[in-house]
């Protein structure tokens, strides 16, 4: 297998909003990341997923772009921006920038001129069509709930928002647009960024003629239908062509509904197309009736055979990425932990451990390195997230669910509980602001914080330190064959990986209680390299409530 800095590197995803303020608005900012870019280095990480910080009207929360060129105001300036990434370069950090480039805002100057007549030279930059009987175009659903199709009455048409209405799709059949798209990343790449995450990449290419889709509910299409279209590769490549094998950068597609299959393509080896995809079939397990928003666990043996459907079919052909959390997902803790008092470091340690021991770039989302866990929401007015929100209004209102059969579903998998501020220290709004935060800081700042947490050398974040530096000392961990044991078994998480003669045993008990388990003849007098509990004797034979620990022999 080829060896790369990208194979070898952690990955920490900031929410700039979200992560530090400099200057008192409630809102984080670029200021902010620069002055935290001590704790990262600290922590050891090698690169920054920076999530958007260009010129938005903030609808998705800079997922919604009206210019690719600029700075988000509330972040900062271009000066801002190019005095963090060089003092994250001087600390030798890279910085991968969000591309978002499946919709723009409807405030971007395309979208402007596209709507503003049918024979604008920029029309086709977009999806319009007529409507169909008066209604839309087609059945398809925005994933953001209600119709894909916004109408506008400038020209009495319609047009395409997979999204919210406020970030349009762009057509990427035009071959101007993916000109436009193309010069604008080689602009950011002569700028010296490091990288991209790509933004629903998997969207792009729309099925010829919009056809109907299959529906997902008894009102809406299934938008995934557009994913993995006919020519999704076709401009990857001509992306990768054109682009990214001009510079030596990290790239990310993020893949709705990506099959493995799919992934071999977007991330094969050959270096054709990206480097690596998440996929998301683990993170959906503890969905049910109503869609995402159930409260259920995350099932073991389900999400083991996933991982190990993902970590078998890309090994040698393609590359994995590897994570739990992003800025779209509840906290792991709650989803597959234990977040009580006792057991939260215990069970946040395991969870890294199961992670950060498999093949594949891992990749820490701000706060999951102190263990932070999912906020207390009580009611449908404290949600940010529009997604929340429409999908209360949509499952109440429009499906007839009761408020109290969906809210604490939607309480438990809201993407808001990813975004409250980060928890720095224990003084007011946990260190985040010195003013009223754009979104409520989770009370539990006191008991949960970075400042305790880094000079206390059993924290999740020293825990999460030490991972990364093994990470960096072995190369099994990066490369290593993976093999599951115990398939079956409810509660425990156990693997090998295995690379030129070196093995790894990774243990993890995943239940709030004991198990028996005890390891192969060939790992006994193995090297313990990381343990969650350390009073304990590995060879009793004896796991306790969420322990882990993992075993080198050569
Ligand atoms: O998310 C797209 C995506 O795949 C959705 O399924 C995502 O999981 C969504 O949040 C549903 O919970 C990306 C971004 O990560 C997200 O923040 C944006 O809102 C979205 O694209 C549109 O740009
Ligand atoms: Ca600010």
């Amino acid at each position: 297998m080829k060896k790369t800095w990208w194979k070898e590197s952690v990955i920490y995803q900031i929410y700039p909003r979200s992560f530090a303020d400099s200057n008192g608005d409630g809102i984080g900012d670029l200021n902010g990341i620069t002055s935290k870019l001590d704790y990262l280095k600290n922590l050891g990480i090698d690169v920054i997923w920076l999530s958007p910080v260009y010129k938005s009207p903030n609808d998705d929360n800079g997922y919604d772009i009206s210019d690719y060129e600029d700075i988000m105001d509330e972040f900062g300036t271009m000066e801002d921006f190019d005095e963090m990434l060089s003092e994250a370069h001087a600390r030798g950090i890279k910085i991968v920038m969000d591309l978002v480039v499946n919709h723009t805002s409807d405030e971007h100057k395309w979208f402007l001129e596209s709507r503003s007549s049918g024979d604008n030279p920029k029309r086709d930059y977009y999806f319009w069509r007529e409507g169909r009987d008066g209604k839309e175009p087609n059945n398809w659903g925005s994933w953001f709930s209600g119709s894909a199709w916004k109408y506008d009455e400038t020209t009495d048409m319609y047009y395409l928002h997979l999204f919210s209405p406020k970030q349009p799709d762009l057509n990427w059949d035009n071959p101007a647009v993916r000109k436009e798209v193309f010069d604008m990343m080689t602009r950011w790449c002569e700028k010296g960024i490091d990288g991209f995450r790509m933004d629903v990449i998997s969207l792009i290419s729309k099925p010829e003629g919009l056809p109907d889709a299959p529906l997902m509910n008894e009102l809406y299409g299934d938008c995934g239908c557009t994913a993995n279209g006919a020519h999704v590769h076709e401009y990857i490549q001509e992306m990768n062509r054109k682009v990214l094998s001009k510079y030596d950068l990290l790239t990310v597609g993020e893949t709705a509904c990506v099959t493995l299959e799919e992934a071999k393509k977007y991330a094969n080896s050959e270096g054709t197309e990206l480097n690596m995809v998440f996929q998301f079939e683990h993170v959906g397990l503890d969905g049910g009736e109503q869609f995402k928003w159930s409260t259920r666990k995350m099932p073991l043996v389900p999400l083991k055979e996933n991982l190990t459907k993902w970590q078998k079919g890309l090994d040698g052909v393609a590359w994995n990425s590897l994570f739990f959390c992003n800025h779209d997902q509840p906290r792991i803790v709650n989803r597959l932990g234990d977040p009580s008092d006792e057991l939260r470091e215990t069970s946040a340690k395991c969870i890294a451990t199961c992670l950060h021991m498999m093949q594949g770039t891992p990749y820490v989302y701000q706060g999951e390195e102190l263990g932070m866990v999912n906020y207390p929401f009580r009611s449908v007015k404290d949600f940010n997230d529009l997604e929340s929100i429409n999908a209360y209004y949509e499952l109440t209102e429009k499906m007839g669910w009761k408020p109290s059969e969906i809210f604490p579903g939607i309480a438990c998998k809201s993407r808001d509980n990813a975004r409250t501020p980060m928890q720095w220290d224990d003084s007011p709004n946990a260190g985040f602001t010195t003013g009223k935060p754009w979104l409520a800081v989770n009370p539990n700042y006191v008991k949960i914080n970075a400042a305790e947490q880094v000079i206390r050398e059993d924290s999740v974040y020293n825990y999460y330190r030490k991972l990364i530096e093994l990470r960096h000392t072995y190369d099994i961990i990066v490369y290593g064959h993976y093999e599951l044991q115990l398939a079956e078994d409810p509660e425990l998480f156990v693997y090998t990986r295995e690379l030129d003669g070196q093995k790894l045993l990774v243990v993890c008990n995943f239940s709030d209680h004991e198990r028996e388990f005890m390891p192969d003849e060939e790992f006994r007098d193995g090297k313990v390299l990381i343990r969650n509990l350390d009073n304990n004797n590995i060879l009793d034979g004896i796991l306790e409530p969420y322990e882990a620990y993992v075993i080198y022999a050569e």
